[in-house]
C-alpha cells in the first residue's frame, strides 16, 4: 500500500501557485501556463503533446538540440559511476579532462579553468580574480571594475553593478561601490538593418580612455563586455571596438574580461567570439552552451599570466579562497565532455558559420513588417526591435511571444519589445524559414 502522503506522478501539475518562476510575470503565466514536458533535437512538446519549434536554443543555451543521445547516456552513466566527490582538496579525473579540453578551444594562451555552476557565478569569479590578481601584485588600489550599458552579467551582485539594465539594478540598493560603465554601442540612425557587425560605433571604444583621465588607471581592475551585447537585444560589436578596447586596457594595465556566457561555443560561428574577432581577453566566462543546457555549469578561462601570479608561497596554502561545493560537478563535466565531443564531431560551429547569411536573409525578410523598426543579425542569432505601444512598453513583444507559442508553435523569447531568435546551431535550412515564417505571421497579427 502507498503511503497517503507518496507522490503521485502527474503530467499537469493542478497547483500553480507554489512556485515562484524567475524573471517571468507570474500572475499572467500562471493565467495561462506555457508549459513543456519534453524535447527532442529541435523540438519542444507540450504536456498535451504539441511542438513547439524551438526558435531560442532554451535560454541560448541548447546549442547541440535537445536530448541528444550522446549527451543523455553520458549523463546516465555518470549518474551510476561517482555521485559526488569534494569539490575542494580534492577532485575527479573529468574535471581535468574538461578543462584541458576547453582550454583547447580557447585562444591564445586562455589555458585554466575555474569551474562553477551558472554565468552569473563565472561573472563573479571573473570579477574577484581580476580584483585578487591585482591585489596579490601590490597594486591593490585598482578596485574599480568598468562594466557597459545595455551589459547583461547575470544577476549577482557584481553582475548586476557591473551590468547596464536598469530594471536589473534600481530595486537592489547600492549595489557595488566603486563601478563605472562605458556607453552602450546601438545607434538605430547609423546602425538599423545591418547583417553582422555595424561599420559605426568603434570610436566608442576610446570612451574607456575618458573614463580612465577620470578615475585614474591605478584605481581600475578591470573592463566586462559581452563581445555581442545578447540580452538587450543582440548587439554586434562595431567593427574595431573590441580591439580598440584591448589596446586601451593593455596601454593602462586593465584586465579586459569577455563575458562569453552567450557568445561561447558555437553562437557567432566560433569556438568563442574572441576567436570571431581576433581578441584575446584577460579572463572569459561561459556557462549555457558548455553542456548544451543539460546540466548546470559555468566558468572562467583564464591567461597563463594570471594564473601564475596566483601561484606562489608556500606550497600548502590556497591560492584563491573562492569555489562552490558544486564546481566541477561530475554530472556536469560528463555533460560537458559528450557536448564538446558532439560539437567536434558534427562540426556544429562551422555549421553555425555557413548558416550565418541563410539565417541573416531569412531575418531581414521581416523588414516593412508593420511595427519593425531594426532587424540586427550576426552568427545565429537575430534581435528584432517591434515599436513599443506608447502606453504599454513591452506587451507588444509579450503578446508576440506568447501568441508564437500557443497559436505558431514556436518558441521566440522576447526581452520587453524585442524579439531574438536564437535557435539550436542543429537547425535546417527549412526550419530557419518556418521560424521566420512564423514570426512574421505573429508580427503581422498583434497590434
Ligand atoms: N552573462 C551573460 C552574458 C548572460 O547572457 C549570464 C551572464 C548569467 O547566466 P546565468 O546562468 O546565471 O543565468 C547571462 C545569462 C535572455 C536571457 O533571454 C539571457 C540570459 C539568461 C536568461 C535569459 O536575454 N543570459
Amino acid at each position: 500500500m502507498p503511503s497517503a502522503t507518496a507522490r503521485k506522478p502527474q503530467t499537469l501539475p493542478n497547483d500553480l501557485e507554489s512556485y515562484w518562476i524567475p524573471f517571468t510575470p507570474n500572475r499572467a503565466f500562471k493565467k495561462a501556463p506555457r508549459l513543456i514536458a519534453r524535447a527532442k533535437d529541435m523540438h519542444y512538446y507540450t504536456p498535451e503533446g504539441r511542438p513547439v519549434l524551438d526558435g531560442t536554443a532554451g535560454l541560448w543555451c541548447v546549442n547541440a538540440g535537445h536530448n541528444r543521445a550522446p549527451i543523455v547516456e553520458a549523463i546516465q552513466a555518470q549518474a551510476a559511476e561517482l555521485d559526488y566527490p569534494p569539490a575542494f582538496q580534492y577532485s575527479h579525473p573529468k574535471a581535468f579532462e574538461l578543462a584541458s579540453r576547453i582550454a583547447d578551444l580557447a585562444p591564445g594562451d586562455l589555458d585554466h579553468v575555474f569551474f562553477c555552476n551558472s554565468g552569473s557565478e563565472a561573472v563573479d569569479t571573473a570579477l574577484k580574480i581580476a580584483l585578487a590578481y591585482h591585489n596579490g601584485r601590490g597594486e591593490a588600489g585598482r578596485t574599480r571594475l568598468i562594466g557597459r550599458e545595455r551589459g547583461y552579467h547575470g544577476v549577482g551582485f557584481g553582475g548586476i553593478s557591473v551590468g547596464g539594465i536598469v530594471n536589473n539594478r534600481k530595486h537592489f540598493g547600492s549595489l557595488l561601490a566603486g563601478v563605472d560603465h562605458l556607453p552602450h554601442t546601438y545607434n538605430r540612425e547609423k546602425q538599423a538593418f545591418t547583417k553582422g557587425e555595424p561599420e559605426w560605433g568603434g570610436h566608442l571604444a576610446d570612451e574607456l580612455e575618458r573614463i580612465v583621465a577620470l578615475h585614474d588607471a591605478s584605481t581600475i581592475a578591470a573592463v566586462i563586455v559581452e563581445p555581442m551585447a545578447g540580452s538587450t537585444g543582440v548587439l554586434p560589436p562595431p567593427k574595431g571596438y573590441l580591439q580598440r578596447l584591448r589596446a586601451i586596457c593593455d596601454k593602462y594595465g586593465i584586465l579586459l574580461i569577455f563575458d562569453e556566457v552567450i557568445t561561447g561555443f558555437g553562437r557567432l560561428g566560433h569556438a568563442f567570439a574572441a576567436e570571431r574577432y581576433g581578441v584575446i581577453p584577460d579572463l572569459m566566462t561561459f556557462a549555457k552552451g558548455i553542456t548544451s543546457g543539460s546540466v548546470p555549469m559555468g566558468g572562467v578561462v583564464v591567461r597563463n599570466g594570471i594564473y601564475g601570479a596566483f601561484m606562489h608561497g608556500p606550497e600548502h596554502v590556497t591560492e584563491l579562497f573562492h569555489g562552490y561545493t558544486y564546481s566541477a560537478h561530475p554530472l556536469a563535466c560528463a555533460a560537458g565532455l559528450a557536448t564538446l565531443d558532439l560539437y567536434r564531431e558534427e562540426n556544429l560551429f562551422e555549421r553555425a558559420k555557413k548558416m550565418e547569411p541563410k539565417f541573416a536573409d531569412a531575418a531581414m525578410s521581416l523588414k516593412g513588417l508593420p511595427n519593425v523598426l531594426d532587424i540586427r543579425t550576426v552568427g545565429l542569432t537575430c534581435g528584432i526591435d517591434i515599436a513599443s505601444k506608447p502606453d504599454a512598453v513591452g506587451k507588444r513583444g509579450y503578446d508576440m511571444m506568447e501568441k508564437a507559442f500557443h497559436e505558431e508553435g514556436v518558441m521566440v523569447r522576447n526581452m520587453g519589445d524585442t524579439l531574438a531568435l536564437t535557435p539550436p546551431l542543429i537547425v535546417s535550412e527549412a526550419e530557419i524559414g518556418e521560424i521566420f515564417d512564423k514570426v512574421a505571421k505573429v508580427i503581422k497579427a498583434v497590434n
